[in-house]
């Protein structure tokens, strides 16, 4: 057998420059690093090394840098993926909350947190966490929780069977998600002979696993004799890109769509089978249909709850759940039937065994009722009223008149998700929302990392003030490498969506919007004179007028753009919706009258939950 000698970490990034994509590329784009004690001298220098063959790109904090690595993988639909690198301690705990998004959201990454030495002999070492009963923990024990596959790197032959693992997780449709191999920092300088067959190129197709038969059978046994079935269009559908696939098959069998966070935009809104997404969040027309459905089908959805309505919808007695998903945790909760397979396969097979099968009429009018509305709803106000500070909506229908089929919107957290679901009309792929983890500061370093994997398209972040503030100087990294996108930030003054759901729940008005905080001083934040700092262009919008104007003059630049405007924080977007219920435990005792309200008709709309199939 030839050997090659090398450091552990020259065969990590030597192994990792050798897996393909089955269209040629590496799996691997390149990797985030931010040195430090623990992985500078040895993936450092592998790195440096390595030159092109695995590019290193520098961000400014471990938890955005694997943000935009995590965006850029959803962007790619689970076809490729980037790697984060840190040091030891505290850039490496950095890394635990983007993990646990790449968790929640079932998306691949590569985590490599430099660790503790394996031999020890130094401790305790500088940001080393001493346990004081186990030996064998640090800090990087944290990732557990949140990585589909941890492991720790301790020996250099440890690699051989650690990094093929990881790949299968990251390319398996059903187990995809973060993987984390913790590497000791000794582990990393030190040498061994490798086999030279172990950097051969290897090549990772995304499988595509086929239903069972019978359960294929069962499944169209139920769909033949549903009277209202409705289809659940969730995220799955993107990844196993079975997108005109469903829309043929919603056609062909006259079942209508409603869609999630993670699902919009697999279908076009314009789409004649598209009803708009339901829940709190949802569409009248979608929350109707999922009210009255006799069959729900989720094809690739986890049923999150701003899906179900807290399981106050899909309630209609005697309904039938069938979930089709690649995973059979997914396939099999809340009492579902399941169909374990790829979301096209499972389609595919579906249609052809129902041959001309048509599910009897439903309404075609509530959908473009509702559109309507949404138009209505996002229009500028003409009449402005005293004191008039636009809403979210109004700002919404802004970029959505000056957008395009090469418009892609983003966003996390805040009141735009909410606002997004129920009123952007994406075309075809022109949606990226992170609402698995729903988390604040995803969204400036998510909207690099989709315009680094999609450059032909225009990336639009919606950004609120509060998400702003929490992460905001990956703007500078894109100012940087020249990644061009367009950020919305809607400055309304503080965390207007939950001061709303606060109000919502009987609480107080306390401590979101700056009004309501213990300060010594309101704050006066110069947005734009921040972002300038940064290098961005900046500009503050004075109406929606401007807004428009100042989005279009945006679209050339070859650098982040960011669009200041204040907005109205009392005026949720769901005012004038179908929107559902959510469940937030309210206090069960308490003083005031609002409050006792807010818990009986809490009381009252759990007693609707469907939690028993
Ligand atoms: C990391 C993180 N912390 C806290 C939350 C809870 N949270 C959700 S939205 C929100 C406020 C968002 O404020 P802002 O970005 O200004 O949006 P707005 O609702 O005001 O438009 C908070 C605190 C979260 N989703 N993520
Ligand atoms: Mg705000």
């Amino acid at each position: 057998m030839s050997t090659i000698r090398l450091t552990a970490a020259q065969a990590m990034i030597r192994y990792l420059s050798a897996q393909m994509t089955e269209d040629g590329e590496r799996f691997i784009d390149g990797v985030w690093a931010i040195f430090g004690h623990g992985n500078v001298a040895g993936l450092g220098e592998a790195l440096e090394k390595a030159g092109n063959a695995m590019p290193t790109w520098r961000g400014q904090n471990e938890q955005t840098m694997a943000h935009t690595a995590i965006a850029y993988a959803k962007a790619k639909k689970r076809t490729r993926a980037m790697a984060v690198c840190s040091s030891i301690g505290p850039g490496a705990t950095n890394m635990v909350t983007a993990a646990a998004l790449a968790h929640v959201n079932r998306l691949p990454i590569l985590l490599i947190p430099g660790d503790v030495f394996a031999n020890r002999r130094p401790d305790p070492v500088l940001q080393q966490v001493e346990d004081f009963d186990d030996g064998t923990v640090s800090a990087n024990d944290c990732f557990r929780a949140v990585s589909r596959y941890f492991d720790r790197i301790s020996r250099p032959e440890h690699l051989l069977t650690a990094l093929p693992r990881a790949f299968r997780v990251m390319t398996d449709p059903a187990n995809c998600g973060p993987v984390t191999l913790a590497f000791c920092q000794d582990t990393q300088a030190e040498a061994y002979d490798y086999p030279e067959s172990f950097f051969e190129p290897t090549v990772w197709r995304i499988r595509r696993p086929a239903p069972d038969a019978q359960d294929l059978s069962d499944v169209v046994a139920l769909i033949k004799a549903a009277k209202n079935p409705v289809i659940v269009c969730g995220g799955g559908v993107i990844y196993s890109q079975a997108e005109e696939t469903l829309g043929d098959f919603a056609t062909r069998h006259g079942i209508p769509v409603i869609e999630t966070q993670a699902g919009k935009s697999a279908l076009a809104q314009s789409h004649p089978m598209n009803f708009g997404a339901s829940g709190v969040d949802g569409a009248e027309s979608a929350n109707r249909l999922a009210e009255a459905a006799d069959l729900v089908i989720g094809v690739g959805t986890r049923f999150q709850d701003f899906t179900t309505g807290s399981w106050t919808l899909f309630n209609e007695p005697g309904r039938k759940l069938v979930s089709i998903n690649v995973q059979g945790y997914d396939a099999g909760k809340h009492g579902a039937i399941g169909l374990i397979a790829d979301a096209r396969i499972a389609l595919e097979k579906l249609s052809e065994a129902l041959g001309n099968h048509k599910a009897s009429a439903f309404d075609p009018q509530s959908r473009l009722n509702w559109l309507a509305k949404v138009d209505a709803h996002c229009s500028a106000r003409t009449n402005t009223p005293e004191g008039y500070l636009p809403l979210d909506a109004e700002v919404i229908g802004a970029v959505q008149r000056t957008s395009t089929d090469k418009t892609i919107a983003m966003c996390a957290a805040g009141t735009m998700p909410g606002a997004l679901k129920l009123l952007w009309q994406a075309p075809q792929a022109g949606y990226h929302m992170e609402y698995g983890y729903s988390c604040m500061g995803y969204e400036i370093a998510g909207a690099m990392g989709i315009k680094l994997a999609l450059p032909q398209r225009d990336v639009v972040c919606f950004v609120g003030d509060g998400s702003y503030m929490m992460a905001n100087s990956e703007l500078a990294t894109a100012v940087m490498r020249r990644v061009p996108f367009t950020v919305v930030l809607t400055d309304n003054r503080g965390y207007g969506c939950i001061n709303r759901l606060q109000m919502g729940t009987g609480g107080e008005q306390f401590n979101n919007l700056y009004k309501d905080c213990n300060v010594e001083q309101q704050p006066d934040i110069d947005f734009v004179a921040h972002a300038a700092s940064m290098g961005a262009h900046s500009v503050k919008a004075k109406d929606i007028a401007d807004l428009e104007a100042q989005i279009l003059a945006a679209r050339d630049r070859a650098i982040p753009t960011v669009i200041v405007i204040d907005t109205d924080p009392m005026h949720g977007p769901g005012e004038n919706g179908g929107g559902h219920w959510w469940d937030v435990a309210v206090p069960e005792v308490g003083t005031t009258e609002k409050l006792k309200e807010a818990r009986s008709s809490y009381v009252e709309n759990m007693t609707r939950q469907n939690l028993v199939n």
